[in-house]
């Protein structure tokens, strides 16, 4: 086997992957997409001139959108735990992976965006607009997850591969009010997690590149 990823750890959509990785102990190697190593900038712009990452190499295929690689995963190098049960409960783990890709993590990434423009008033926009929408994707997780352990219920699935980076990063956004207990205690569950613990150890370093300001916790 042999496993590439191209990514940066301070990435959301990197942790979405590397916490399958991680869970299921596969080996990979690393590839940093950063000044430090523009060979694997270059590599990645060649193989994706969309240049969205992460991006994945198995031998000589490469798989691209971070769900269909934890499913790549999951096809060709299956491990113990099965992040996608069978149908049709997949078909709710992946409505899940999807709500935390579209709902949650797309809001982050716009008040990013509108930071990254230096401008204030564009800023301001679209801190204001992410935060409306996750206003009421927090609402709908409180009910959501009453009662759960995990996204989906009692086991670990690709869903919550999608939630822990989209949660970590949500909350910096705009803070998950203690009036959604429940969503926080999940939240609280996935940085506990031995996956995704590692990959926030592995990105603190990149803190300071957060363009809202990282607060100082977690
Ligand atoms: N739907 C994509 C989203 C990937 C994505 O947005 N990645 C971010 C990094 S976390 C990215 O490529 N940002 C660079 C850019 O948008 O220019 C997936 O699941 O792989």
């Amino acid at each position: 086997m042999s496993l590439a990823l191209y990514g940066h750890p301070f990435s959301s959509y990197t942790q979405k992957v590397l916490i399958a990785l991680y869970e299921n102990e596969l080996p990979f190697e690393f590839r940093c997409i950063g000044p430090d190593t523009p060979q694997h900038v270059a590599e990645w712009l060649r193989r994706w001139p969309l240049a969205k990452f992460p991006l994945l190499l198995d031998g000589e295929r490469q798989v691209l959108e971070t769900s269909i690689i934890i499913e790549h995963l999951q096809l060709n190098h299956p491990g113990q735990l099965r992040l996608l049960p069978e149908n049709p409960a997949a078909l709710d783990v992946r409505f899940l992976d999807r709500f935390f890709d579209l709902h949650v993590m797309s809001p982050v990434q716009h008040a990013v965006s509108g930071a990254l423009t230096g401008v204030p008033e564009k800023r301001k926009e679209a801190l204001e607009f992410a935060q409306a929408k996750l206003e009421l994707a927090y609402a709908w997780l409180e009910k959501q997850l009453a009662g759960r352990d995990w996204a989906n219920g009692k086991d670990f699935t690709l869903a919550d591969c999608a939630a822990a980076p989209s949660l970590f990063y949500a909350d910096w956004t705009h803070r998950i009010a203690e009036t959604y207990p429940v969503l926080r205690a999940y939240r609280a569950r996935l940085l506990a997690r031995p996956s995704f613990a590692r990959a926030v150890e592995e990105a603190r370093p990149y803190r300071a590149l957060f363009p809202l300001g990282a607060p100082d916790r977690d």
